[in-house]
Order: C-alpha cells, then structure tokens, then sequence
C-alpha cells in the first residue's frame, strides 16, 4: 500500500438530506482509494465518522419475516427463493394477519425495534398491496417501525403502504451498474433505481444497500457504494449483505470473500453515508464473533436479528445479546 494512494484520499463527506451539488458526489475512484487505504486508517477515519454522528456502542435491531416465500419469477443469481433454482426452498402463499401479528409480537418482546415483511415477487400487484398494507397498518400498532421488501413498485404503490404506516421501503441495489446483468437477467439496474425514486418521492424513508462476494472485483465493489452514497439524498439505511452461498443458486460455488474486504465495504459506507444506520446484514452466522466485532467498529449500527434471515440461519438471538455484552455495547435506536 503505497503512502501516495493514502495521501490523494480526500474526504467528502455531503451532508443527508442536503441538495448535494454534482461536484462533491463520490467518484467511483475516491471510493477505491478509501477501499486501499491501510486497514487501521480506514477505520480511524469510519470511526471517526461514526463518532461525529452516532453514539459507537448502539446497535439496531430489525427482524425479518418472510410473509410470502418462493417460486420467485427473477432470476437473481444469489437467490435461494427464485423459481429458475431448484434450491429446496417451498413457495408459498402470503401470510394471514394473526401469523404476522403473532411474529411480529414475538420480535418486539425479543427487543427488536424495526420489524421487515419481505416478500419473493418480482413486483406486486395491486391487491397484494391491498393486502401487504394492512399488515403494515397492523405491525405499525404494536409500536414497532415498520420495513417492507416486495420489488419493483408501480406508481401509486408507494403512497399506500406509506398511508398504512410503513417508515422504511428495501430495495438494494445489490452491485454495480456493470457487474449487474452478470447477476441478473430479468430486469435492469434501472429498474430499481426507479423504484428507489418511487418511494422517495413518497416520503416513505429508504433503505437500501448490496451484497458483496460475488465474484464482482474490487472496483464494482467500489462502484455500488458509489451509486448508493450519490442517490439525493443517500438512503436512511443500507444494508451491506456479505453472498450466503445456497446450494443450487448460480453463485453456490462462489470462492468466499476475504472476511477483511467485508469489513473495508462497512467502512466505506460509513464514510460515505454518515448518517446512514448501515446493517451488518447476510452472512453473520458464518463470519465469526471477531469479524462482527471489526464490523461494528467499522461503523455497522444495525443487525438482522432473530433465527432466521428470510430462508437462511441467522445468529441465535442470545448468541447476538451475548456478544454485545461481551463488546459493552447495546442494543439501541442509533439516531443521527
Ligand atoms: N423480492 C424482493 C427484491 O428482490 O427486492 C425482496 C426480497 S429479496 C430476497 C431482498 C434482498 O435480499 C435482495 O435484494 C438481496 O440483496 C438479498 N439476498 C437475497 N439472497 C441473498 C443471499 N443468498 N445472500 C445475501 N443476500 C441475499
Ligand atoms: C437485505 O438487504 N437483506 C435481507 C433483507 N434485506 C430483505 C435478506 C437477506 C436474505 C438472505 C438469504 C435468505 O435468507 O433467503
Ligand atoms: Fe425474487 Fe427478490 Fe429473490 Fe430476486 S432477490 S429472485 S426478486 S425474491
């Protein structure tokens, strides 16, 4: 690592929320150079970041629910609920009210405080909106924030769940505009960018991140979080997902990521999008206590957390208490 790379990374850091003028967005090569930096210097300068906005030793917990599961008609190559694999995942139907109510009560008294429905559709129709909002509405009564992940939204679709009480819409990017179509073939980048906009425009908060580990190389690593740090404004949350590699998906056989390139990728989303609750999100069950720890210091303030992702093992929920004790740190609402 040459002292000269070091030297030519300068820090941006556009304010969220702020109109962001073109000339102080992130270039896919500023982000590169934060990504080779030293390891302690990027993160003395994700830390640093971090600080600046968040109290370092709160993270948030949000629990997933797969309301309707499988038989997928994209053809995404990291995902074990697409109908193109034959991966042993069940498709089912979408959830009746009481279970998602019951699962969702269960995650509250387990001390999560961000509850997120996802469904396996390429885009909804308008009576699985119907039917999605008033799951919303019902998650929102307990008291809990609200998150929902269903794909591609129509015009108007938006606007309804946020009327039924939905804070935050996922929808990631996953990687760069370049490495996309290596992954996906049946819809387009811009697709989901018009999604995103979709639901900015609603005033619905986004959330939105990638996955890494996919084959893709060091600068379409960079070039996702680029894309997502130059959205205006940048999203409120961004999960990063390190590849869960699920027999009879496409990327089964994917060599796995350097765990230590995972934790540069939360750091250069953390000094990219300071404000962000970026979520040490896919792939904690098979990294390791210290490699979350790194992440978190890396500036990761969110986690999944529960037994279960939204077909693949999470960390037990002790198992997540535990290490948080163990680190002094807690579970919390991080608030920029
Ligand atoms: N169908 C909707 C969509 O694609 O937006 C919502 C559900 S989809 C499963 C949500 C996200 O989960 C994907 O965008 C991807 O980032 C992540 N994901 C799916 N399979 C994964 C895997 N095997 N490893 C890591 N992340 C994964
Ligand atoms: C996100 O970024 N990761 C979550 C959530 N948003 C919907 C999903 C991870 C799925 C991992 C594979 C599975 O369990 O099916
Ligand atoms: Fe379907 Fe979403 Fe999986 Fe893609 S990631 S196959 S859209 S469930």
């Amino acid at each position: 690592m040459s002292t000269v790379q070091e030297k030519t990374v300068t820090l941006h850091r556009p304010h969220a929320h702020a109109a962001t003028p073109k000339a102080e967005r992130w270039s896919v090569e500023a982000i590169e150079a934060l990504f080779k930096l030293p390891f302690p210097e990027l993160l003395f300068r994700a830390q640093t970041v971090h600080r600046e906005h968040f109290d370092p030793t709160q993270v948030e917990f949000a629990t997933l629910l797969s309301v309707k599961t499988g038989g997928c008609s994209e053809d995404c190559g990291y995902c074990p609920q697409s109908a193109s694999f034959d991966t042993g995942v069940k498709a089912s139907k979408l959830m009746e009210l009481e279970e998602v109510l019951f699962a969702a009560n269960r995650a509250k008294d387990a001390g999560a405080t961000r509850f997120c429905m996802g469904a396996a559709w390429r885009e909804p129709k308008d009576r699985d909106i119907e039917k999605v909002a008033e799951l919303v509405s019902a998650v929102k009564g307990l008291g809990l924030e609200t998150c929902a992940t269903l794909g591609m939204l129509k015009e108007g679709h938006a606007e309804q769940l946020r009327d039924a009480g939905l804070d935050y819409y996922n929808h990631n990017l996953d990687t760069s505009p370049d490495f996309y179509g290596d992954i996906i073939s049946t819809r387009v980048y811009q697709d989901r960018l018009d999604t995103l906009a979709r639901v900015r425009g609603a005033g619905v908060k986004v959330c939105s991140g990638g996955i890494v580990g996919m084959g893709e190389s060091h600068r379409q690593r960079a070039g996702l979080i680029a894309e997502l740090a130059n959205l205006d404004p940048y999203p409120e949350s961004v999960p990063i997902n390190n590849l869960v590699r699920v027999e009879g998906t496409p990327l089964a056989d994917q060599a796995p990521l350097d765990p230590f390139e995972f934790v540069r990728t939360i750091a250069v989303a953390r000094i990219t999008m300071p404000k962000a609750r970026v979520r040490l999100s896919a792939g904690r069950q098979q990294m390791g206590d210290a490699v979350q720890a790194l992440c978190f210091l890396a500036g990761a303030n969110s986690i999944f957390y529960g037994d279960k992702l939204l077909t693949t093992g999470n960390p037990d929920t002790d198992a997540d208490i535990d290490l948080l004790n163990r680190l002094g740190m807690q579970r919390g609402t991080p608030e920029a």
